[in-house]
């Protein structure tokens, strides 16, 4: 069957894997810039920090999906996990930087993504993983089991912004202020 067919041929263009170096000639911040500010980065800094990453192990996990038509790289995420003393000295994974690029949204890959990092999370040992994420991507998030638990409080440290202090409360251009202010809620899936 034609469907079939095609949704094989998609799962072999597009597979989510480890992010490596190389990724970022791939278009891997391009891709970022689609989530939210972010600066384009030097090769030599970049390695810099994906070695920086890299010494946490697997405690620290960033991946993507290359299009193995193009070599492109069209969606990414991360999974830190954290160590706790509560709950029995309990991990938590903390889901972060989810983007699909927007040429290849519908076709499941964010799905794909977040089902990849909460396998990771449930390998390690986490008791749940959460996220915070914008109202409009609420119900994606609800779609992979995530339910809205309290609400995300951010307090940003804008002196960090010395060379741009706009930038530290600027939005992504596609997040209105007031979407981002009052209405990010914090996202847990899993055991609470
Ligand atoms: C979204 C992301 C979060 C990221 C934030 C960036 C997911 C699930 N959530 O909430 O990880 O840190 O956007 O916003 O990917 P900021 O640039 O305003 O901090």
């Amino acid at each position: 069957m034609q469907t079939t067919n095609s949704s094989t041929e998609e799962e072999e263009i597009f597979q989510v894997r480890k992010l490596e170096i190389s990724d970022k000639k791939k278009g891997f911040v391009d891709l970022l810039q689609q989530l939210t500010l972010c600066d384009s980065i030097s090769d030599e800094v970049f390695e810099e920090q994906f070695n920086e990453i890299a010494k946490c192990g697997d405690n620290h996990l960033i991946c993507v999906i290359e299009d193995n038509n193009s070599g492109k790289i069209v969606g990414t995420g991360s999974v830190f996990i954290e160590k706790k003393f509560i709950r029995n000295c309990g991990k938590v994974g903390h889901i972060e930087d989810v983007v699909v690029d927007s040429s290849v949204r519908g076709k499941q890959l964010g799905k794909k993504i977040i089902g990849f990092l909460s396998d990771h999370a449930r390998k390690m040992g986490c008791y749940k993983v959460i996220l915070d994420c914008s109202v409009e991507n609420r119900p994606f998030y609800e779609r992979c089991g995530f339910k809205q638990k309290e609400i995300q409080m951010p307090h940003r440290f804008c002196h960090l912004y010395k060379s741009s202090p706009k930038a530290c409360t600027e939005e992504h251009p596609k997040t209105s202020i007031n979407q981002y202010m009052f209405s990010k809620r914090i996202i847990t899936f899993g055991y609470k």
